[in-house]
């Protein structure tokens, strides 16, 4: 297949200082020397150029370019990098020129792609390159920052090498097929077996952790009018982003933000007081906060512990029975009017209970750290450990995990050293949909299409 050179503005669209636009592929260096005119012919890979860059012999900018000669680049391929000035008009003139030198536009996440098909990034760093880029909190952008330098991928590598080892143990015993299979064999095999089922098991049990990390928690703020719903929405994200007033009924829209508690990311929806209205408006209101419950999977159930409960408190606490749940019992800086039976209530409907203030802050810290409990943060390094980020990695693991307890079972029921080869085989093709070729270019392709143009 003959690889097109391909380019793309690299740098975010809207004005800058600077701005950078990528070019790779074999016509690389050809291109970048048509459109940019540099002092001397001779180019080094590795070192920076100034130089003016050309419009049909025109100068329009002026700038900095740099070659990284393949295999040495990103791409694996030819790969120059030209940097001018940031201007939105500016940058779009430099890449038209670079595309009538002979380049094709770049499609979304082309350019890792290629990284990828080169063999110069592993799948799961790559998609975690794109996490790199769209992080929007600290324990996001350290998990994959760590995933993006290979520490899932060097686990996966680990566990391979020990099924690989199994397969060999097993198969020396095909090679002798006149003896029996030893109790000593058996054990050896079967030692290493559970080692690679230990390591499936803990790298399985991470996916909690990686989840509410990487893709976040759906979680909804419920309660009656005036609880103080609003309130604990905006401290958690660290900013007034919603209504707060006195009068009950002020949220009426769902308020979606996503904000880091803990660690743990959370999709947050603030929504309308639960109670029967006769407001057009705030009916609507009550109804969307209904179904928010229902497509949540966590609730924030805040209980005002200013008032008596009443009615509306009791159906918070019904819908809190039927998901994961924390209980927060708001305006704690106040005195407490909640009926000590109806605190019980709430202890045995909720699965954490917390005293909380919006107005002081008190309690914020206890729900960080309730979070990161119930979501397993606790367990691992973010920075460091390998970690599964997707269902996709999550799939190819359980799959794994599930041929490799299927090996040893048959080891141990005395089955024939190929049916336990057959199941390893079958553990190895699932692990190596995590980072090896076995990925079909479909899912390949759809990987790569969440990736921005330029990258
Ligand atoms: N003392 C005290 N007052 C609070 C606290 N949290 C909220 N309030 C007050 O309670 C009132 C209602 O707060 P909101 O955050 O608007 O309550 P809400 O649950 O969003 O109300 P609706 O949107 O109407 O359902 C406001 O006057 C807040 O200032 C708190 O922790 N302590
Ligand atoms: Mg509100």
């Amino acid at each position: 297949m003959i690889n097109k050179t391909i380019a793309a503005i690299s740098t975010a669209r809207g004005k800058g200082g600077v701005a950078l636009i990528r070019i790779s592929g074999d016509d690389a260096l050809e291109i970048a020397k048509r459109v940019f005119k540099l002092k001397s012919n001779k180019i080094e890979p590795r070192k920076s150029y100034y130089g003016e860059i050309l419009r049909d012999g025109e100068i329009i900018d002026d700038g900095i370019l740099t070659y990284f000669q393949a295999p040495a680049s990103f791409t694996g391929e030819d790969v120059c990098e030209i940097c001018c000035h940031g201007g939105i008009y500016v940058t779009q003139a430099v890449l038209e020129c670079v595309l009538s030198s002979g380049a094709t536009l770049a499609g979304a996440g082309e350019f890792t792609k290629r990284a990828y098909i080169n063999g110069k990034l592993t799948l799961s760093r790559a998609e975690a390159i794109g996490q790199v880029i769209d992080a929007k909190t600290d324990s996001q952008l350290r998990l994959s920052s760590s995933l993006a330098r290979g520490n899932l991928s060097s686990k996966i590598e680990g566990i391979r090498e020990k099924i690989v080892g199994c397969v060999s143990h097993a198969y020396a015993t095909i090679d002798y097929p006149d003896e029996d299979i030893t109790e000593i064999q058996i054990k050896e095999i079967s030692d290493c077996l559970d080692s690679v089922i230990s390591d499936l098991q803990a790298l399985k049990g991470t996916y909690r952790a990686g989840r509410a990390v990487c893709e976040g928690i759906k979680t909804a703020i419920i309660g009656k009018p005036n609880a103080g719903k609003s309130s604990i929405y905006n401290m958690l994200l660290g900013e007034d982003l919603a209504i707060v007033t006195d009068i009950a009924g002020t949220t009426r829209d769902v308020i979606e933000a996503t904000a880091s508690v803990g660690g743990v990311t959370l999709n947050l929806a603030d929504t309308a007081g639960i109670h029967e209205s006769f407001d057009t408006v705030e009916k609507i209101g009550v109804e969307r906060a209904k179904k928010k419950i229902e497509s949540s999977e966590l609730l924030l159930c805040v209980f005002d512990s200013s008032r008596q409960e009443c009615d509306e408190d009791e159906f918070i606490l019904e819908c809190a029975k039927e998901k994961a749940s924390i209980a927060l019992i708001n305006k704690s800086d106040t005195e407490n009017k909640l009926s000590k039976e109806f605190l019980q209530k709430i202890d045995t409907g909720c699965q954490k209970t917390i005293y909380i203030s919006a107005k002081t802050e008190d309690g914020k810290d206890e729900l960080g750290r309730t979070l990161a409990e119930m979501y397993s943060l606790g367990q691992i390094d973010l920075s460091n450990d390998a970690v599964l980020a997707n269902a996709r990695q999550l799939s190819a693991t359980s799959l794994a995990l599930e041929r490799a307890t299927e090996a040893r079972d048959a080891l141990l029921l005395g089955a024939t050293p190929d049916i336990i080869c057959f199941s390893l085989e079958s553990a190895l093709s699932e692990l190596d949909l995590i980072d090896k070729r076995g990925v079909s270019e479909e899912i390949v392709s759809a990987i790569f299409s969440r990736f921005c143009v330029g990258k």
